[in-house]
């Protein structure tokens, strides 16, 4: 079975791997996500600065899901420029998330980052964990103003992680900015931001930083995740790739994302989880699953959800 893929003409040898954010902050994590079956290797969102991210606790499991509130915890992109060029050996691509604190921050990140050779730069447009600072993505006009600067500076191709919008207006809107932006491909979803998650044996919330709020992850946000690939896959007409990204546990959570028209999926609760031989139960059980339905590849079935 033919599970590799290809975003923007960089080809992937699997449609799997990590979530920025999900084992990726440190040089020992990068690397044993290199030696892993993942299809690539994602790094987490760096700032400026190195950062501890958010006082513990700060990420908690519960049967459905997650919710985190990390932070920004990364070693400062000095670091991860360094460390690009050594990430690369391991023969798949590598994807530099880049985030900041301001939008200013962005460019002096991006230019760097760009120099150091990464395969795909991802802005991170979604963060919604640091107090005091809105997700950019639900600012269409910050939006386009930063996607419009970086594009400038990116020689590489130029991804964007979006928040999850939940009404088909704002789908529209932030299409036709995104569609103004010379964007190469999408990774939908972020974390369902600022969720609440209650203990009601203790009576407390479960992550410290802001009051217990905090981004959703895992099997509850699937459905969101679903229709955001849906709705960007239709308003591009396919021609805009997407990592899909929310809720795949397992392989038919996969394939349901292939099929809504995501290129590749990536996974962070599952991952932080089970860890790292979770990449080969995946590609076993998506490789089972198009097996049994007669597809031959992922790119075969991608996009064709049947609507009713
Ligand atoms: O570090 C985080 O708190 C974090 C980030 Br930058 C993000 O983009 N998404 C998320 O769920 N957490």
């Amino acid at each position: 079975m033919d599970l590799s893929t290809t975003i923007a003409g960089i080809k992937f040898p699997s449609c799997f791997m990590n979530a920025s954010g999900a084992l990726c902050v440190t040089r020992e994590e990068l690397v044993a996500l290199g030696r892993s079956q993942a299809g690539a290797i994602v790094t987490k969102s760096m700032t400026v600065e190195t950062r501890q991210g958010n006082p513990a606790p700060r990420y908690y499991g519960f049967p459905g899901g997650s919710i985190n509130s990390m932070g920004l915890p990364n070693l400062g992109y000095l670091a991860y420029a360094e460390l690009i060029p050594e990430l690369k050996k391991f023969g798949k691509p590598v994807i530099a998330s880049v985030a900041g604190l301001c939008e200013d921050d962005f460019p002096a990140i991006a230019r760097t980052i760009d120099d150091a050779g990464p395969d795909l730069i991802e802005v991170n447009l979604s963060c919604p964990n640091i107090p005091g600072k809105p997700q950019i993505g639900y600012d269409a006009e910050a939006s386009e103003r930063l996607m419009k600067r970086l594009r400038k500076l990116i020689t590489v191709p130029m991804g964007v992680k979006l928040p999850p919008y939940f009404d088909p207006a704002h789908h529209k809107l932030m299409g036709d900015v995104i569609g103004r932006c010379g964007v190469d491909y999408l990774n939908l979803i972020n974390s369902v931001g600022n969720g609440l998650v209650v203990d009601s044996r203790t009576e407390t919330v479960v992550i410290k930083p802001k009051g217990g709020f905090g981004g959703l992850g895992g099997t509850i946000i699937k459905p969101v995740a679903l229709a955001n690939v849906r709705a960007f896959w239709k308003h591009f007409d396919g021609r805009i790739p997407i990592i899909g990204t929310g809720g795949v546990m397992n392989g038919v959570d996969a394939f349901e994302h292939v099929l809504c028209g995501a290129s590749a999926v990536q996974i962070g609760t599952v991952l932080v989880e089970e860890g790292l031989g979770v990449f080969n139960r995946l590609e076993v059980e998506l490789a089972a699953c198009l097996d049994k339905k007669g597809y031959k590849s992922v790119a075969d079935c991608r996009g064709r959800l049947k609507e009713l």
